[in-house]
């Protein structure tokens, strides 16, 4: 299986997280990769492929003009306005505040927190280059699953799953997943599945296919009531108008194990069978595993070859892996490749 990477996402590399009301080293650290790197080679899958340049129209056909153009230009209007650290989101257009539904601020800080849908993820200099490498892997790995089919995997860092289409946070600024999916029925697939088998709910995905019934997304998480991004991801949300039916969520509790989530990703792959994709899309975080230092499921390495062997003997699609969380470094490259294997096996 063919990899697609950029060194570019080194350009992201922010000091500060805000976590435990501290700034610490943030989770989502370049460092990630390396041990991906490591086992993809140790393992002897080909050499790495460097993607072709990004074509940002995909993304703007997800995304909201103003927001990339707000992630483009934060840091130069940030750093002018005098400020001497990265940026940060401090306040935002929550409940019932009135800007939330009109246009942005002109001030930094508010279009800040207006575009922003938590505090934890800081834009430096380099974030805009380094979501747009991110972005030019998963759509150079479509590419080459839309030409040669059989499945391929985009190192993705910066991830993108909780970036909605206007919205940065949980670590992700660009949606990978929703702009790959677009691509396949750009190329002529009638229906595509993204699955997100990511700790977090992918919210930013979910909403930028919820009104679809060209693409499902089926997500399997850590409950709202419990877990990050706490505000989306019910079982309860299966889509709007003609995207009625074409969500699907899988919200689990702390503890979770590979016998309870695996019965939800059968379903997961149940409904994509009979939904009729031609394509799939995995967002493949695997911060479901047991020692993750930010989540609470209870995945053995093992299991992520089970997962990964259950999507191509249940599916059998042309598929493309995109890189999403995992944040227990040293497990992150043998259970990232787990799956990857899995799969191919
Ligand atoms: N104490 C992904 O896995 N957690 N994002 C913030 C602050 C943010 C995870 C908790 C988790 C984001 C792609
Ligand atoms: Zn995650």
């Amino acid at each position: 299986m063919q990899t697609f990477f950029s060194e570019d996402h080194r350009l992201h590399f922010p000091q500060g997280e805000l976590h435990g009301g501290e700034l610490v080293t943030p989770f989502e650290r370049p460092s990630r990769v390396e041990y991906v790197l490591r086992q993809l080679k140790e393992r002897g899958f080909p050499a790495v492929t460097t993607p072709d340049a990004v074509d940002l129209s995909i993304a703007h056909r997800v995304h909201d003009a103003g927001f990339l153009n707000f992630l483009e230009t934060a840091w130069d209007e940030w750093k002018a306005a005098g400020n001497a650290g990265e940026i940060i989101a401090t306040g935002f257009a929550a409940r019932r505040m009135s800007g939330a539904f009109r246009p942005p601020p002109r001030d930094i800080d508010g279009k800040v927190g207006y575009y922003a849908l938590a505090a934890e993820t800081a834009i430096t200099g380099g974030t805009w280059k380094a979501a747009c490498s991110s972005l030019a892997s998963a759509q150079s790995a479509q590419r080459h699953v839309a030409a040669k089919g059989g499945a391929a995997f985009a190192l993705c860092r910066p991830p993108g799953h909780h970036a909605a289409s206007d919205m940065f946070g949980g670590y992700c600024f660009i949606n990978n997943a929703a702009v790959v999916a677009e691509m396949f029925r750009l190329g002529g697939a009638g229906k595509v599945a993204v699955l997100d088998v990511d700790f977090h709910h992918g919210n930013g995905t979910q909403e930028i296919l919820y009104a679809r019934g060209d693409v499902l997304f089926a997500s399997l998480h850590g409950h709202p009531e419990d877990a990050y991004p706490y505000f989306t991801g019910y079982a309860d949300e299966s889509g709007e108008g003609e995207g009625e039916g074409a969500t699907a969520n899988y919200p689990m509790r702390p503890g979770t194990a590979y016998g309870e989530w695996s019965q939800a990703l059968d379903e997961a792959i149940a409904r994509i069978k009979a939904f009729g994709a031609e394509a799939l899309v995995v967002s493949l975080g695997v911060d479901a595993y047991k020692d993750d230092p930010i989540s609470f499921f209870k995945l053995e390495s093992e299991d992520f070859r089970r997962c990964g062997n259950r999507l191509a003997k249940g599916l059998g699609l042309p598929t493309v892996f995109l890189m999403e969380g995992g944040y227990a470094i040293e497990a992150v490259g043998i259970n990232t490749v787990n799956v990857l294997e899995g799969f191919a096996e």
